[in-house]
């Protein structure tokens, strides 16, 4: 339950003691929020990692202490840091520097202060020497958020770790306790901001912007507010005539302007630091400015002159698209889509509008390239929207551990403003001067005891905040950092998780969809197996796998046109069959069974010997789990058990699956004679 915030006890010996030689008292300067939250955080994380609970003033005796404040309300921060050193620490940055006796961390801000202290607590879990500390940690990204799509009769839409922790039974819960449990996990992590409902908001949902539901929006708002992080709503576009008894939601209609305005002006009342809105519109049947023949910057643009006097904004997601496709239409693409609707409104957003995209084009396959959009856009804010929650990676009964494909998502070159014009760049708002820029994710959690249903899914929630914070960071790094803190610091454990971690993207990959070619799940719960579900569904995912050949044509050429959507090398690369990488072949293009791979392989014989593989590794993972028997706390090695049971099952049952659809489809045999049913 207390996930990497267990602050386990260090083992006796030389490292516990210098800990606690130097974390005799905490001394905090400064009556703010996040101040006080920061020392009571180090009070008890201190308590438990080295046995002694520290004391609140300075040590008469000469002892060492930690102080803490911001540059504004300390003293001890103002006198160690010169005025340079100060200005060089960003709104939500921190120092933290060994002086004299003390161990001084100092922000710009309360917030800052609180990151610090949650890094110096790391640092002792991973056992660092606090003799000549010295540091400087600024946020890469502003905005560093995490979308809940939990619904108020407690689901959560694509949750797999049980039920909300905010809602049950139509309301919004009174016990905070979890959700102030949660905060500490988001901020200790760096991440500032949560919009707290689905992004498909319904009906009673509809109704968290009236006085029925704002007192308790307010009491969420200010269990978060203690650990610097925002709340958001998501919102109905068509809550003007769902709520506000309006005929129209017409974003150009002066009575719906009106209506907005009163909205946010009472939400400002009850919460005066409320971040803004988040917004679906005119996708997946939700409501929109469509409907009105309007267009997306006119809807956005209401909403954020309703939240520009309070200082709120306005989060506009780009995962718009037509549900409705019929297979015999050649041209319409929905990886088109968001740029097809979006790049044509650059410029015309408000400063407060900031557009939320998702990584991919499509949905968050497993494989997918990135969505050309980013890139395209330069005179719009824009954030990157990645799915903590594994909703086509396994739904955290399979190990996959996200980080590396977010990382390979952020080094994406756009060529924008040619080389070095990398997605983290526009994410967070540098490559074109952006005001606002940065990440948001849809969590993992529900209310399972803990968290993320799979004990490693945890790994990714971890590893989500900390890349918001520095892009940077690598895979491996933050695996082991999660680790050690959760886990301990046994040298086994390490080494056994942190391959299983950094190989289970790839084993995912290998026995699930092919060569980027994605969507071969069963429809609607996106879980397990079925070749053919989307493809005779109107979703308009498809793959064309016939009797010849299996891929998608994006081409210029002889497709959907959507290659044209890249910029410099990438549209070569990815209209060229010769150029496009392995992995995105079927992403991009069609081509007989027999097309013969950069590897060497053929397509059929590569999907026969990646199934395969794939099932082998993941019995693997069992293998490897069952080898720290003993070395990790008995509950936690029970539910991992299970999960790598479950994965290794039903890891051979997509390898057959796939292998002999295939097989019937092509009539090729596997060139090795391995077993097809
Ligand atoms: O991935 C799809 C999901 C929907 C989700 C939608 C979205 C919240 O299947 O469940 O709806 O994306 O991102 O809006």
């Amino acid at each position: 339950y207390g996930a990497w915030l267990n602050h386990l006890p260090l083992a006796e010996g030389a490292y516990r003691e210098h800990a606690a030689s130097w974390t005799k008292a905490v001394v905090a300067e400064g009556t703010e929020l996040c101040v006080l939250t920061a020392l009571s955080e180090l009070e008890d994380g201190i308590a438990k990692l080295t046995g002694k609970r520290p004391e609140k003033d300075i040590p008469q005796n000469g002892s060492r202490y930690i102080a803490i404040g911001t540059f504004a309300g300390s003293a001890a921060a103002k006198e160690t840091f010169s005025r340079e050193e100060q200005a060089e620490v960003a709104a939500e940055g921190f120092r933290i520097r060994t002086s004299g006796r003390s161990i001084v961390i100092a922000g710009a801000s309360a917030q800052g202060v609180l990151y610090g202290a949650f890094h110096l607590l790391r640092l002792i879990s991973s056992g660092a020497s606090l003799d000549e500390l010295n540091l400087l940690e600024n946020p890469v990204n502003g905005i560093r958020m995490i979308n809940q799509w939990d619904n108020i009769d407690g689901s959560i839409e694509r949750g797999y770790a049980g039920n909300s922790i905010f809602y049950a039974n139509d309301d919004i819960v009174d016990d905070l306790t979890r959700v102030r449990d949660y905060a500490r996990m988001l901020a200790s992590v760096g991440l500032n901001a949560i919009s707290i409902n689905n992004v498909n908001a319904h009906r009673y949902e509809t109704m968290f912007i009236t006085e029925r539901f704002l007192p308790k929006v307010a009491r969420v708002a200010e269990t978060f507010r203690k650990y610097g992080i925002k709340t958001f709503l998501s919102i109905n576009f068509a809550a003007p005539i769902e709520v506000g008894g309006l005929e129209t939601a017409d974003p150009l209609e002066a009575s719906v302007q009106e209506w907005w305005k009163e909205r946010a002006a009472e939400i400002y009342r009850y919460i005066p630091d409320f971040g803004g809105f988040l917004v679906k519109a005119d996708s997946e049947n939700r409501p929109g400015p469509f409907t009105y023949d309007r267009d997306h910057a006119d809807g956005a643009n209401m909403l954020a002159d309703a939240l520009r006097p309070f200082g709120g904004v306005v989060i506009w997601r780009c995962f718009v698209y037509n549900c409705k496709q019929d297979w015999r239409d050649r041209k319409t693409d929905r990886a088109r889509a968001a740029y097809d609707h979006f790049t044509p409104l650059d410029g015309r957003f408000k400063d407060n509008v900031i557009l939320q995209v998702k990584n991919g084009p499509m949905d968050f396959q497993v494989r997918e390239p990135l969505s050309p959009l980013f890139g395209a856009m330069p005179n719009t804010n824009m954030t990157i929207e990645f799915q903590i929650t594994q909703e086509y990676t396994g739904q955290q009964r399979h190990l996959c551990y996200l980080v590396p494909q977010w990382k390979e998502a952020l080094e994406f070159e756009t060529y924008a403003r040619g080389e070095g014009s990398t997605v983290k760049r526009v994410a967070d708002g540098t490559l074109f001067g952006r005001s606002y820029g940065g990440f948001a994710a849809v969590s993992n959690i529900g209310d399972d005891a803990n968290w993320t249903g799979h004990p490693l899914a945890q790994a990714n929630l971890y590893g989500y905040g900390r890349l918001a914070w520095n892009p940077d960071l690598t895979s491996e790094g933050i695996a082991a950092e999660w680790i050690t803190q959760t886990f301990g610091s046994n040298e086994q454990v390490l080494e056994t998780v942190s391959g299983m971690l950094m190989e289970s993207w790839s084993i995912y990959e290998s026995y699930t969809a092919p060569l980027g070619v994605g969507w071969m799940v069963t429809p609607h719960y996106h879980y397990g197996p079925d070749v053919d579900g989307y493809e005779y569904s109107k979703w308009g995912t498809y793959h064309f796998a016939d009797l010849h050949g299996i891929g998608v044509d994006r081409t210029v050429k002889s497709g959907t046109g959507y290659t044209a959507q890249y910029q410099g090398s990438n549209a070569e690369v990815y209209e060229s069959l010769e150029r496009t990488p392995d992995e995105l072949l079927l992403f991009f293009h069609h081509v007989p069974y027999t097309h013969v791979l950069k590897s060497g392989k053929t397509v059929i014989q590569h999907i026969y010997d990646t199934r395969f593989e794939g099932a082998e590794r993941a019995a693997g993972l069992t293998a490897k789990w069952n080898s720290l028997e003993g070395l990790i706390e008995p509950s936690i090695f029970e539910e991992g058990k299970q999960r790598f049971l479950i994965q290794e099952e039903h890891a051979q049952h997509w390898r057959d699956v796939l292998n002999t659809y295939f097989f019937r489809k092509s009539g090729l045999p596997d060139a090795l004679g391995r077993t097809i049913y």
